[in-house]
């Protein structure tokens, strides 16, 4: 059986960038996301281009029955997960919390927290039953320091920060490797969400300065699974080469 790779938000950004460096190098995936066709697509070109196995598996991350019954479902042989890479996440609105909306902070909080332990505490018996494994939770720099308006988002990667090292404390005796990944600004669909569809606001983030690729971030999760066996990559933030912190971008 060839090593097999979890990617929740394959559709697109990370998860697909993810979902394609994996499948490059011979993985089985099973691959997670909410738009249906978007996720069976994938999943038909990376079997039909890379001659792998894909499951793509169409549920909300926020809904914990629905996750639990897909990993379940899941045939004994699927359930040899090597690699969870814990990338579904997003960020809503840009506000100063006085003035939150505070369905976005839900949507926040059930999805970059509530979604990323549901979907762990699925594969995490899995992976200590097969006595393997690796975690990759894709954390942010704002999981690092807290930037003007972004206090929720920032918060929920600050918890994926904390969540990472109980991880990797919990589960050490297991010999399951945790590791966060934690990118700066990354040009994919995240700003056209933050801001409800505003593509021209969007853009207008990305201008004037190289942002990473989500190319870029699949390349150093892949590459934090190749290392041997007793060495594991704790924590790893890649900045575009323009942006210093949180809050300094040097745009031209
Ligand atoms: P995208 O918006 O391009 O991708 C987000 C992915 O998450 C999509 O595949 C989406 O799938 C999935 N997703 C969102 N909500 C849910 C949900 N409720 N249930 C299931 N899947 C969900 O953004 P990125 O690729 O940039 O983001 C990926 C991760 O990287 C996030 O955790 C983000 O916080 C983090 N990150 C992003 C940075 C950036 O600058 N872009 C920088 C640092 C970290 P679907 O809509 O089909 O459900
Ligand atoms: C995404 C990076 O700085 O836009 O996590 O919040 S940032």
């Amino acid at each position: 059986m060839k090593k097999i790779v979890l990617i929740t938000g394959a559709t697109s950004g990370i998860g697909k960038a993810c979902a394609i460096k994996f499948a490059q190098n011979n993985y089985y995936l099973i691959i997670t996301g909410r738009r249906k066709e978007i996720l069976n697509n994938l999943a038909y070109d990376l079997v039909r281009k890379y001659k792998i196995e894909v499951l793509p598996l169409n549920f909300d991350i926020r809904d914990k029955k629905s996750v639990q019954t897909n990993i379940d479902s899941l045939p004994d042989s699927w359930k040899k997960i090597d690699v969870l890479i814990n990338n579904a996440g997003l960020a809503v609105g840009l506000n100063s919390i006085q003035d939150g909306i505070i369905d976005d902070w839900e949507r926040m909080i059930d999805t970059n927290i509530k979604g990323l332990l549901y979907i762990s505490r699925a594969v995490m018996p899995l992976m200590i039953k097969n006595k393997k494994g690796h975690i990759i939770n894709i954390g942010s720099i704002a999981g690092k320091e807290t930037y003007p308006k972004g206090n929720i988002y920032c918060a929920t990667k600050h918890a994926v920060d904390s969540l990472t090292k109980g991880m990797r404390i919990d589960l050490l005796e297991y010999g399951i490797k945790v590791t966060q990944i934690s990118p700066g600004a990354v040009e994919t669909e995240f700003s056209i969400v933050r801001f409800k569809g505003d593509k021209k606001t969007a853009d207008k983030f990305y201008k004037n300065f190289t942002p990473l690729k989500a190319e870029d971030v699949a390349e150093v999760v892949y590459y934090v699974t190749t290392l041997p066996e007793h060495v594991n990559i704790n924590d790893m933030l890649i900045m575009p080469a323009a942006q210093a912190n949180a809050g300094r971008i040097h745009k031209v």
